[in-house]
């Protein structure tokens, strides 16, 4: 089983403007049967959900109905000298001790109050997130990975804090928000084995061999782990409930907007680098395709979304609909200069094109219409910031991220 197949590579890949092919965008604002929308009331009740069940069933797949959650805690002590607590959390994600399961690093600042947390899904493991020896290594299936000393899919002490650039976790509290984090692998290991294993192979159904074309994908199975990480913060007396953010990286990316449109309590949702079925344009076809990205992870959308490689106008749907899907909640899209796979261009067109709808629901919406110079955080409802340097999160991307949560959830 290949994780990260390399075939694929002879589809011819777009990287110029003038070589891009003439396209019209579906309008948010017109409904299937034609009406156009124009008020609050008709987007909720009309539009959202046609918008919602397309996106279901043609590009990420739907979702079962979840169980209740439970968890245990395995250890709380104070971290950074003090300043916050890190608790690790045993999550049952069907409520089950023999189900699916994952650990939870769920990191607070000291505070008086309750405070606003950051729901991420990490790449590595959890104990790649930091040096501190007592985190255990990942437990799940890991990708293979010579400079981490990954072999066999098993994670190894070589690996400890091989993330940490990425998660700058003294600065989030200093800044007053907590992060709870869980390794994606303990939700749905990334590679495409028919969905025997992790969220999926729980919820098979009886003389179903794989999920239906219209089921989820792995994207939709993390997108489901963050809606139950979001249960369990909900019902922390130490957590703001109505300052839940979700943020993710690359396919973790196109996961956190997944999971900001399906489920309401991330009041604020943050992809970064997210490309190609996260922020990007699929009809654009710059960078990665949907043809490109479905051959190398035919795992990671559902079975329909296969019908529009090579053929993305005959999407009922493409990626600004995405973002409207969460409107009117703050979101971020960030970008990367380098990062031309995903497309940064076509990721600030989908929230230059949900504007209207965030408009419609009366917020500010994205406030330019061009993009912006690098490093410059666009911090109206719709933000968007593209930096310099290749595809990665950095210490400023989360300076960025939390002061657009400072600017859109402050003082709530
Ligand atoms: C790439 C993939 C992208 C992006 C990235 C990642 O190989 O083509 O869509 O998701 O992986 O997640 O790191």
């Amino acid at each position: 089983i290949l994780a990260m197949p390399l075939y694929g590579q002879d589809i011819k890949v777009l990287y110029d403007e003038a070589e891009l092919p003439q396209f019209t965008l579906p309008d948010p604002l017109i409904a299937k049967d034609g009406t156009k929308i124009t008020t609050a009331e008709a987007w909720e009740k009309v539009r959202r959900p046609e918008l919602l069940e397309l996106f279901e069933t043609e590009v990420y797949g739907k979702a079962p109905a979840p169980l209740p959650i439970s968890s245990r805690l395995l250890e709380e002590r104070e971290v950074f000298g003090g300043k916050g607590t890190l608790r690790r959390v045993q999550l049952f994600l069907t409520g089950k001790e023999d189900g699916p399961q994952a650990e939870l690093l769920l990191y607070l600042p000291k505070s008086d109050k309750p405070v606003p947390v950051v729901a991420a899904l990490n790449f590595k493991g959890n104990h790649t997130l930091s040096d501190d020896p007592a985190i255990p290594l990942a437990n799940a299936w890991v990708r293979n990975n010579a400079e981490d000393g990954v072999k066999n899919h098993k994670a190894s002490e070589e690996s400890r804090g091989a993330a940490k650039s990425r998660w700058p976790i003294e600065r989030i509290l200093d800044r007053g928000y907590g992060l709870a984090t869980v390794y994606y692998g303990d939700i749905d290991p990334d590679f495409d084995d028919d969905f025997q294993n992790g969220i999926h192979g729980a919820f098979q159904k009886e003389g179903e061999a794989k999920p239906a074309a219209d089921e989820w994908g792995s994207i939709a199975g993390w997108a489901f782990g963050l809606s139950r990480i979001a249960d369990f913060l909900q019902q922390q007396d130490a957590i703001d409930h109505d300052r839940l953010i979700v943020m993710g990286h690359s396919r973790l990316g196109k996961t956190s907007l997944w999971a900001g449109a399906t489920d309401p309590r991330f009041a604020l949702v943050i992809s970064n680098n997210s490309g190609c079925g996260g922020a990007a344009l699929s009809r654009r076809r710059f960078g990665e395709s949907v043809r490109r990205i479905n051959t190398s992870f035919p795992h990671w959308f559902c079975d329909n979304f296969l019908k529009y490689n090579d053929n993305e106008d005959a999407c009922p749907v493409d990626q600004h609909e995405l973002i409207a899907l969460i409107a009117p909640r703050p979101v971020l899209i960030c970008s990367a200069e380098d990062d031309r796979w995903a497309d940064p261009h076509g990721e600030f067109l989908s929230g230059l094109y949900a504007d209207p709808v965030y408009r419609l629901l009366g917020t500010d919406g994205l406030a330019v219409d061009e993009m912006p110079p690098l490093d410059k955080l666009i911090d109206s409802r719709i933000g968007y910031r593209i930096r310099p340097g290749k595809h990665d999160v950095t210490p400023s991307d989360w300076e960025a991220y939390l002061d657009f949560a400072d600017k859109q959830l402050g003082g709530k």
